[in-house]
């Protein structure tokens, strides 16, 4: 008798105090959650996406045992604030987040929500590796010194990061507080404003380079490779291009490693495909593309190492990989590297117009796939969402209920994203020098009023999309964004107006 009583006691406890929890809404508790985010990779980069001149098998299987979605977007046309999106479930243009020099401040407060900071509540352990963009320290940056505040300061327990892009200095790789490798007796120095040190530039030396740059990128010369930016000192941290995908993938495989036996959430920001696009000798040739086919190659084999790595521990089943891409793509972006002369045939942007810093589709829309072995299963979704609606969707997993000022921008997608269902938002914003508006297969560029987007046409051969006038398209039979429909749907264009003006001018969209 005493025996069921204390059963029955415990097991009311037990209840109790699931009943107290926010419980998550699916069993497999708590995964592991990998987001691998490219940089630059394009709707039509992937074999898996419908690209033929480039093989990309480990991709692929990502996308044949998860989820392949079709309409999923980054939420902006560039690095910088699609990053923002992708961690604060913030739209970028609420703290005007547009493409940060090197030597940038933090740009997310350290009081913000973000998404590894809500992980940790959560008992997760959480670690970003690789390309950062979203600046460091609080102004008047002192690379020898301790580097903060940075990711350690917003929710994340280890970083080894790319400060800002592979094209601007400081060329060095930065571990928690640190730069990696740096020799007190050689101290670096970084200003974007004017020659440092007596290191040469690509303009002086223009014969000591691997490629020609065009004159923002004609600065520092380090690796065979002119940057933006002027550095000076630090010659034994400096990264040598070629081996720091193999350095961010053993830093990986020694997060994974270490947090085998508990949750953990892993930000792996690749460098590839971004310029200067210089792959590993063994990718050479890996495509007839020259070397940004070749960097794509190599991004699938690390892709590939970190898939294999996860099944050696034995966790693969119970981690949710997310993996995309921050903007559309580009081809030349500052190098003379060959990524036009080499194309053929290949479409890097699949059947869209426009690309990185775009307007039109290709800019945001971007290969998204979602596997998670334990609970998937393989399928294709053409839901309409964002990366901005990661953070509630996450949330949601593990249980979390979003407080009043957190992730303002974020829906709880989670359905969607693991395949229950197909219903994505309806309205999906895109970020660009303007703002675009989907609703379901309709696409409203909002007008620009001075043409300043010129240079995107001009330097790189990627159409703006800018226009004077409101553009709608109906993406269901016109996926180019090519017959501007806006004056015969004047009712559904001011709709789609009155739903940008919420957005724009309300502090919380969602
Ligand atoms: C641009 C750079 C471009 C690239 C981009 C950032 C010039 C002319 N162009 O300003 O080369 O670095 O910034 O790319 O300087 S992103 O993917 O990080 O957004
Ligand atoms: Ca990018």
């Amino acid at each position: 008798m005493k025996r069921l009583i204390l059963f029955i006691v415990a097991l009311i406890g037990f209840y109790s105090v699931f009943a107290q929890s926010d419980k998550p809404v699916i069993a497999a508790d708590r995964p592991n959650i990998i987001i691998i985010y490219v940089d630059d990779l394009g709707y039509g980069d992937l074999s898996c996406y419908g690209a033929t001149e480039v093989q990309t098998p480990n991709v692929d299987k990502l996308a044949e045992t998860g989820i392949a979605f079709t309409d999923a977007h980054c939420s902006s046309a560039t690095c910088t604030p699609s990053r923002y999106s992708l961690l604060t479930g913030s739209y970028a243009f609420r703290h005007n987040a547009s493409i940060l020099p090197g030597d940038a401040p933090l740009i997310i407060d350290v009081n913000t929500p973000t998404l590894p900071a809500m992980l940790q509540k959560y008992g997760y352990k959480t670690a970003v590796i690789g390309k950062w963009h979203l600046g460091l320290g609080d102004g008047n940056l002192d690379w020898n010194g301790k580097i903060t505040p940075g990711p350690l300061e917003i929710g994340f327990d280890y970083s080894y990061l790319i400060p800002a892009t592979g094209d601007r200095v400081p060329c060095v790789l930065v571990e928690n507080h640190h730069v990696v490798g740096l020799d007190p007796n050689d101290p670096i120095q970084v200003s974007y404003k004017n020659k440092v040190g007596t290191d040469p530039t690509g303009i002086e030396r223009p014969d000591l380079l691997r490629y020609q740059a065009d004159k923002e990128h004609a600065k520092t010369i380090v690796n065979g490779v002119s940057r933006i930016g002027y550095m000076t000192g630090g010659n034994a941290a400096r990264w040598k291009d070629e081996t720091v995908p193999y350095q961010m993938l053993n830093k990986a495989r020694r997060f994974m490693d270490e947090n085998k036996s508990n949750p953990f959430f892993l930000y792996f920001a690749f460098h590839d495909i971004h310029v200067p696009r210089l792959p590993d000798h063994r990718f050479e040739g890996a495509t007839a593309m020259g070397v940004r086919g070749d960097a794509i190659v190599q991004m699938d084999w690390v892709t590939g190492q970190l898939m294999a790595y996860l099944e050696n521990l034995g966790i693969s089943d119970n981690t949710m990989i997310i993996f995309s891409s921050d903007n559309g793509p580009v081809l030349n972006d500052g190098y003379e590297d060959e990524a036009i002369a080499q194309l053929g045939s290949h479409k890097p942007a699949g059947p869209f117009r426009g690309g990185k810093y775009s307007a039109y589709e290709a800019a945001t829309r971007v290969p998204t796939i979602v596997n998670w072995p334990a609970v998937i299963k393989p399928a294709k979704s053409d839901a309409l969402l964002g990366h901005v609606d990661l953070y509630a969707s996450i949330a949601s997993i593990v249980g979390h209920k979003l407080t009043e000022n957190e992730a303002p921008d974020s829906y709880n997608l989670v359905d969607a994203l693991i395949g229950k269902n197909k219903k994505g938002r309806d309205y999906l914003l895109e970020e660009s020098y303007t703002f675009s508006l989907r609703k379901g297969n309709y696409k409203y560029i909002h007008p620009v009023k001075k043409w300043k987007p010129t240079w995107i046409e001009e330097k790189k051969g990627t159409e703006s999309g800018s226009s004077f006038k409101p553009q709608l398209f109906d993406l269901s039979k016109d996926v180019w964004e090519d017959n501007n429909i806006a004056d015969k749907e004047q009712k559904l264009v001011k709709q789609i107006q009155a739903e940008l003006d919420r957005i724009l001018n309300e502090p919380i969209s969602r």
